[in-house]
């Protein structure tokens, strides 16, 4: 049996007092999730299963979140079978696989890149704009630049999967935003996700030390068949990703189109900020997303995913089918979200 498919019951959780619900919200919200035992990691969709494994390997020996992010993320980087991120990741409209990711520590700190190729590991570029110039964002041939000069290896990232999926679309060249709602799941048959179902997508993902000191990262290859040039809201900081120390870290899937127009990350901090709990704090910003465009946001998905410095941790999405994934001491856990349609 796959590490995956060993998800442990809720109620069980719940009887060993390792997860509560705790009733902040009891008229709209009957029960939101804890985590009291930091170190904890969570990440955008299944697939995050595994890239939180990667993580705790580091935060359960004491390690600092910003390593276990980077290292989380890698993991579906470097899998050639998901589409959406890092090697193997679907093309743009002219058949190259362009990389977006950022990543951001305990202190404000934030690196990012843009428009990347043949380079798998994105995040660790961000990592690097993030601590070894004086930078937040560094694009395209500049990024590939500073990679190489660092060590990276150039390499192809179309696999023959990816190219025989682009040359499909080409046809019809056709862009539409596919992205993971309930129905609209990359399928993999031989791989049943919860519900018998596989999604694959742009991983973000959170995480709490030992210390008590968050970090997120966030890495996809974007909207399939997208621009030359398109960049989405994964790599922007506040956008696909925000971290605050005082307050709590958030992160989004999605079309980014709609998530950097509300700077949804950033927002959902601040609604923690305020008070809200995380999974209200999410919902309140896909209410954001539908106020601004109600009839654009009926056909399209994004989800929100965050976490406060009190362990609490929460998702919100526009259509069903968002998942996301949550690690710790005793918890490992696929959820679902629940959506506004
Ligand atoms: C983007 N947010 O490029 C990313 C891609 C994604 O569902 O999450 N797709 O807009």
């Amino acid at each position: 049996m796959s590490t995956r498919r060993k998800f442990i019951k809720l109620s069980l959780l719940s009887s060993a007092g390792v997860l509560t619900g705790e009733n902040i919200f009891a008229k709209t919200e009957p029960v939101y999730k804890t985590i009291k035992d930091h170190p904890v990691v969570i990440s955008t969709w299944d697939f995050g299963y595994e890239a939180n494994i990667a993580a705790w390997k580091i935060l359960k020996h004491g390690g600092k979140a910003l390593d276990a992010v980077e290292a989380g993320v890698k993991v579906p980087e470097a899998d050639p079978t998901n589409q959406s991120v890092g090697l193997g990741g679907l093309p743009d409209r002219d058949g190259k696989v362009t990389l977006d990711a950022c990543i951001m520590d305990e202190n404000c700190n934030c690196g990012a890149v843009m428009c990347l190729e043949h380079i798998v590991h994105a995040i660790s570029v961000a990592r690097l704009v993030m601590e070894k110039t004086p930078h937040v964002i560094i694009t395209g041939e500049g990024a590939l630049q500073l990679a190489l000069a660092n060590g990276f290896k150039k390499e192809n990232l179309l696999t023959p999967e990816s190219e025989r999926a682009w040359k499909k679309w080409l046809k019809e060249s056709k862009y539409v935003p596919e992205i993971n709602t309930e129905n609209k799941y990359y399928h993999r048959a031989d791989d049943p996700m919860p519900g018998g179902k596989d999604n694959h997508d742009t991983i973000g993902m959170l995480a709490m030390d030992a210390n008590g000191d968050m970090s997120g990262a966030c890495t996809t290859s974007g909207m399939a068949y997208k621009m030359r040039g398109r960049v989405g809201d994964s790599p922007v900081i506040g956008a696909g990703l925000y971290v605050d120390n005082e307050v709590g870290a958030a992160t989004s899937s999605g079309v980014g189109e709609e998530v950097i127009r509300i700077v949804g990350s950033h927002l959902v901090v601040e609604l923690m900020r305020q008070g809200l709990h995380p999974e209200e704090a999410c919902k309140k910003a896909v209410e954001r997303i539908i106020q601004r465009g109600p009839e654009r946001a009926k056909t399209l998905q994004v989800g929100f995913l965050a976490m406060n410095k009190n362990g609490d941790f929460g998702a919100y999405a526009l259509q069903k089918g968002f998942t996301y994934s949550v690690k710790s001491k005793h918890v490992e856990e696929i959820y679902h979200s629940k959506s506004f349609f």
